[in-house]
C-alpha cells in the first residue's frame, strides 16, 4: 500500500485521491456544524432530531410550526426518545412540552398523527385521565412523564426532524 488507496484499498488515480481529502474534509466540518447547530436546543436519538423552537403555542399552531419547518411534533417511540425530549424540556425551563399524539375519538384511545396505536408510552401515575373531559393532547414533564392535556393549552413546542 502507497498512500493512494480508497476505503477499499484499491489503487486510485490523482483526482480520485483528491476527492476523497476533499470527503474527509467535509465529514470533519459536518461533524463540527452538528455540534454547533444542536447546542444547546437539539438533541439526536439515533436518526431522530429533536429542536425546541423556544416559545410556547396551543397544540394547532405548535403542530403548523413543526410542519412549516419541515418536521412535525415529537413522537418519542422508545425510552431513549423520549430521555432526549426530557432533557429539552429541563434545559429550556419553558415548562412542559406538548407530543404529536392525541385521542381519536373513533379509535377510542391515542394515536400517532398516522392514527397509528402507541408501540411506547411513559404515561404519569393515573394518567391519562381526560380531566375535564376535554384532554385530547399530550404534554411532556421535566420529570419524562406524559399527562394528557386540553390541546388549546399553550405548551412548549419542540419539533422531530
Ligand atoms: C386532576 C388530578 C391531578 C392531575 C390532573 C391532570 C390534568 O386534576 O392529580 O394531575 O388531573 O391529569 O391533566
Ligand atoms: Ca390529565
Amino acid at each position: 500500500l502507497d498512500g493512494k488507496e480508497g476505503p477499499l484499498g484499491e489503487k486510485e488515480d490523482p483526482d480520485i485521491a483528491a476527492l476523497w481529502r476533499q470527503v474527509k474534509a467535509l465529514q470533519i466540518a459536518f461533524l463540527q456544524y452538528k455540534k454547533v447547530e444542536l447546542f444547546p436546543h437539539g438533541r439526536v436519538v439515533g436518526q431522530k432530531v429533536f429542536k425546541a423552537a423556544g416559545f410556547q403555542k396551543p397544540f394547532q399552531e405548535a403542530q403548523q410550526v413543526c410542519a412549516q419547518a419541515g418536521g412535525q411534533l415529537p413522537s418519542p417511540r422508545s425510552e431513549a426518545e423520549n430521555h432526549a425530549l426530557q432533557q429539552l424540556v429541563q434545559v429550556e425551563d419553558k415548562g412542559n412540552a406538548f407530543l404529536s399524539m392525541t385521542f381519536s375519538k373513533v379509535e377510542g384511545r391515542f394515536t400517532y398523527p398516522g392514527g397509528e396505536s402507541l408501540v411506547y408510552t411513559n404515561w404519569a401515575p393515573w394518567e391519562p385521565n381526560n380531566d375535564g373531559g376535554n384532554e385530547h393532547c399530550v404534554e411532556i414533564f421535566t420529570n419524562g412523564k406524559w399527562n394528557d392535556r386540553p390541546c388549546g393549552d399553550k405548551r412548549l413546542v419542540i419539533c422531530e426532524f
